[in-house]
């Protein structure tokens, strides 16, 4: 990877990823791609950005062709929550976006990382050790996109030799950029409002357990997986990554570790809870750790650590 375009650099995998591969690749030679909200702070002053809608091929390919872009980083997505209230968008930019990207890596030859989920599980999926290959029949138009994306990525690969390789993300806890209408975005806000308010309400009952992973290893994952050695690579889209997996009550359990007084208390929402539970449980990554070195480094006790450091310290400034 020498020459590196992120479409949508401003979410929240999006905005850190992009100062990453900034910093192993040179600021220059990564180009932010953002849609409506543009880049701001470091994001902004570290480097190149430039308007991409992931909708508009003949945008991607005036950058691609612009900044001789050889790797694209697709992010653009309507997380599974959301989805549910806008299908056709989720759709238009989970599949009509990938297509673009698909083209354009086709015609100038990039390599193409657009990220898959455990939401492209569901409908007879064993839910516990998920397996790499196994029945995904998903119920949200997030998980319908998502496995048609893996789907996509592996046929132009075969048909046409696009380099496209991909994670399944489970859920993303950061402290940078916040999820925006996700089912595990629990995870991320349970942390804001224990610094905040010393208390949390949940939208999923005690007793889901989802797939979680903080945020410094999906970065880690999806550059890694674009450097592998590709004669070592069985599968390409997309692989079962995790890091921990957990219950409302055990992250909150965690939390009272460094904040005694914090309370959990529950308001269901029918709907987040009704994809949460045909999510996996936990997943089985041992694909990714044999065909290319997949390591995760943070557990959850060292991420909540990390996580109410970083956002008491946003408190206390008056950040949040
Ligand atoms: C969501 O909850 O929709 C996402 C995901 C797991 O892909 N965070």
């Amino acid at each position: 990877m020498k020459n590196i375009l992120v479409i949508g650099s401003v979410g929240q995998i999006g905005s850190e990823l992009t100062l990453e591969l900034r910093k192993r690749y040179g600021s220059s030679n990564v180009v932010a791609g953002y849609r409506s909200t543009l880049p701001t702070g470091e994001l902004l002053e570290s480097g190149p950005s430039e308007r991409v809608d992931a909708t508009d091929a003949q945008r991607i390919a005036e950058v691609v062709k612009k900044y001789k872009i050889d790797t694209i980083y697709n992010l653009a997505a309507i997380l599974s929550a959301v989805g549910e209230s806008k299908p056709v968008v989720a759709w238009n930019i989970g599949i009509g976006g990938l297509m673009n990207c698909l083209e354009v890596a086709r015609e100038y030859g990039c390599a193409l990382s657009t990220p898959s989920s455990i939401g492209a599980f569901g409908g007879g999926t064993p839910l516990d050790n998920t397996p790499q290959d196994t029945i995904m029949r998903p119920q949200t138009m997030y998980g319908v996109s998502k496995v048609a994306g893996e789907l996509l990525s592996d046929y132009y690969f075969k048909r046409f030799g696009v380099d496209t390789r991909s994670v399944r993300y489970p859920g993303i806890i950061s402290n940078v950029t916040l999820p925006g209408g996700g089912t595990t975005d629990y995870a991320v806000e349970i942390y804001y409002e224990a610094v905040k308010n010393k208390k949390f309400i949940s939208p999923l009952k005690a007793g889901t357990f989802l797939d979680m992973m903080y945020m410094p290893d999906a970065i880690d994952a999806a550059i890694d997986l674009m450097e592998a050695d590709p004669s070592k690579l069985r599968h390409r889209n997309s692989f079962n990554i995790t890091a921990m997996s957990f219950d409302p009550e055990i992250i909150a359990a965690e939390i009272k570790k460094h904040i005694p007084e914090f309370e959990l208390q529950y308001n269901v929402d029918p709907m987040k809870q009704a994809i949460a539970d045909s999510w996996p449980n936990n997943m089985d990554d041992s694909c990714a750790k044999e065909e290319w070195g997949w390591n995760p480094k943070w557990d959850l006790s060292e991420m909540t650590k990390d996580m109410l450091r970083v956002i008491g310290e946003k408190h206390k400034k008056g950040l949040i």
